[in-house]
This record gives structure tokens, sequence and C-alpha cells, in this order.
């Protein structure tokens, strides 16, 4: 077993352990290949991992449908991160998209008008960040997709409505039915997390502050919502009030650096950025580049805030910070 597969992947990995049906089983297992380190240590474990999900999905499309509607709850992630916008009906999940993206949900003044995940890039600076809309949820209605998808995010958007009478009612129900399905919408996930339960880095969003009453609920949400500290940021899709505080927070939420890549003797490429998750070292950065690059690394150079000075050389466990510059020398 290679020594360095990381906290997340062995989450999935005890979940996996723990599963009951083929259905959890494959999504477990999806999770452990998403994160799993890519590089020539694990390339055995992850053709293992790839051979028992060919197995198990060859087994439940033989059987009932739901392995076939869970695929309609995979959204592959691209840019920075993936957020995932949950809550109960009608909060303005489908609008915020709207806003933040180029993408067009369909929007109702009804419940359950969102039936699938829809998702759309949110540019922050120089990143893009990808929103999920979702479904709503309800404490009768809950898609068997949506769990699986909130685990895989990487954060999470709680919606509320700041126009709703039922404010604290429909927004508790929503954490009560997901606590159910063991997914856990937190400010920060706990050093010492359970394994078996999928703990996710939450921003409360109180949506509609535009709405006659808004202040007075916003200041019962905040006390409500205390005791489970989760953070609470007002915004309005329809107004636009507070949206750009809400793309801040939605990079902070991520908790993931940029690093920018420097061919050798060559300027860096400032547009494109990797994003990497807080804490990364230089071989995690090679390995992002390309998964054949931490074999061959020999040495690196780096310009930014975790040099020294400018054009360092560092060891490959050196732990990269926010915008600096990497050269790696093969
Ligand atoms: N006043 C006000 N109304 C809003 C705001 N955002 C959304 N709405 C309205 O709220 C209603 C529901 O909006 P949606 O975006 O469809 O809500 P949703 O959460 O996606 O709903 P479901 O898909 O059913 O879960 C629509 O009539 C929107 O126009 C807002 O910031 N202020
Ligand atoms: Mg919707």
């Amino acid at each position: 077993m290679p020594a360095n597969l990381t906290p997340a992947y062995r989450e999935a990995e005890e979940r996996f352990r723990q599963a009951t049906t083929p259905e959890e089983k494959i999504e477990c297992l999806e999770e452990m290949l998403a994160v799993i380190p890519k590089h020539k240590g694990t390339e055995k474990l992850q053709a293992d991992i790839k051979r028992r999900l060919s197995k198990l999905r060859q087994e439940t499309m033989s059987g009932r449908g739901p392995a076939r509607r869970e695929t309609a709850f995979r959204v592959e992630k691209e840019g920075a991160g993936q957020i995932a916008l949950v809550g109960p009906p009608n909060s303005g999940k489908s609008s915020l998209l709207a806003a933040l993206t180029n993408a067009q949900p369909a929007i109702g003044d009804y419940p359950f008008t969102t039936q699938a995940p829809t998702p759309g890039m949110m540019a922050y600076e120089n990143v893009q960040i990808q929103l999920v809309d979702l479904p709503p949820v309800t404490p009768d209605y809950l898609d068997p997709g949506l769990p699986g998808l909130l685990r895989r995010s990487d954060a999470l958007f709680l919606v509320a409505d700041l126009a709703s009478d039922d404010l604290l009612g429909e927004t508790q129900a929503v954490l009560e039915r997901l606590e159910q399905a063991k997914v856990f919408l937190v400010a920060e996930v706990p050093e010492d997390a359970d394994p078996r339960l999928a703990y996710q880095r939450t921003l409360l969003v109180a949506n509609k502050r535009d709405a006659p009453e808004a202040g007075e609920r916003l200041a019962l949400l905040s006390e409500f919502f205390l005791p489970a500290r989760l953070h609470i940021l007002a915004v309005s899709a329809r107004t636009g009030e507070g949206l750009e505080e809400l793309r801040q927070a939605a990079w902070r939420l991520l908790d993931v650096i940029r690093v920018y890549g420097k061919p050798a003797g060559q300027k860096p490429d400032m547009e494109k950025p990797f994003a990497l998750p807080r804490g990364s070292t230089v071989l995690d950065f090679a390995a992002a580049v390309h998964r054949d690059l931490p074999a061959k690394l020999k040495s690196a150079r780096i310009w930014g805030p975790s040099a020294r000075f400018p054009g360092q050389s560092v060891e490959r466990d050196h732990t990269l910070a926010d915008t600096d510059v990497v050269e790696l020398h093969t």
C-alpha cells in the first residue's frame, strides 16, 4: 500500500469498507479514484479501483435502475473547485447560479423547479469556480443521488430564503435530512472527524435580502445558527447585493491556493494558475502538472510569498503558498 495516500482518500476508502449497497460502493470507489494522488506509486491501486468499479457497474446495470439514476447526479469537476448549492425549495439556488455564472437554469415561483444538477462556472479574480445547482431538499424529499454529489463536491452553499415565513424550519429540515444521509454541513471539518461520516465545509447563504422583513429574519437566522457556527452571508440574487462578497467567500471556502508554472528560462503563465489544496508541496504541484513529473523531478525554484528570496531552490517537500511561481527541473 503506497504510504502517501491523503486523508481524503482514506476517508473514502473507509466509507467503501462500510458500504452495504452496490450503489454506495460505486460511489465510494469513484470518490477514491477522484482523490487518489495520481503518480507512479499509486498506478496499481488506481487500476485495481477501476477494475472493481467496472465489475460493480456491470452488476448493477443488469439489475434495477438506481445506478443509472445515480449517473444523472454526476457532475464532472472543472476549475479551482466545485461548490454545490443545497437548500429548501424556492430559496433561490437557481437564481444565484444564474446571477453568478453564464448558466441559464429554470427559475420558478413554485417549489421543485430544479430536477437535475446544473453546473455553471463562476469567475473569481483569475480563477473559475464551479457551482452546481441542485433540486431542493425537504423533510419528505431527498433525491437519492444528492448525498453522493454533496460528498464528492469540495464545499457547499446552504441557501436559505429570507422571504420565507418558515425560514428556520425549512433550513433546519435540510440539515436534518442530510444528517440522516450521513452528510454534515459544518464551518470547519473537525480534525478528528469520523471517516464513516461526510463533513462538508459550508457557507450559509441567506438569499433574498431585498425582501420585506429580511432584516429581522436574518437576525433570527444568525441567532439560530450560532450554535452550528455556520458563517452567514446575506445576498440578493435579484438586486446583486452581496454577490461580490459571495465570490470571495466561495474562494475562501474552497481553501485552495493558486500556483503558477514557469518553464525554465521563460516567463510564468500568470493567466492559468493551478488550484491546489492548502498545504500542497512542490511534489503535489508537479503531480498536478503531469502525472509522470514527480518521478522525474530533480529540483525546483520558486518565486513569490513562500520564497525566502526570488528564485530560491527548494526541496520537493517545500510547502507552497497562494500565488507562488514554481519552475520544475527534471
Ligand atoms: N425577492 C427576491 N426573490 C428572489 C431572489 N432570488 C430568487 N427569487 C425568486 O424566488 C423564486 C424561486 O427562485 P429559484 O431560483 O427558482 O429557487 P430554487 O431554490 O432554485 O427553487 P427549486 O428549484 O424549487 O429548489 C423565484 O420566483 C425567484 O424569482 C432574491 O434575491 N430576491
Ligand atoms: Mg432551482
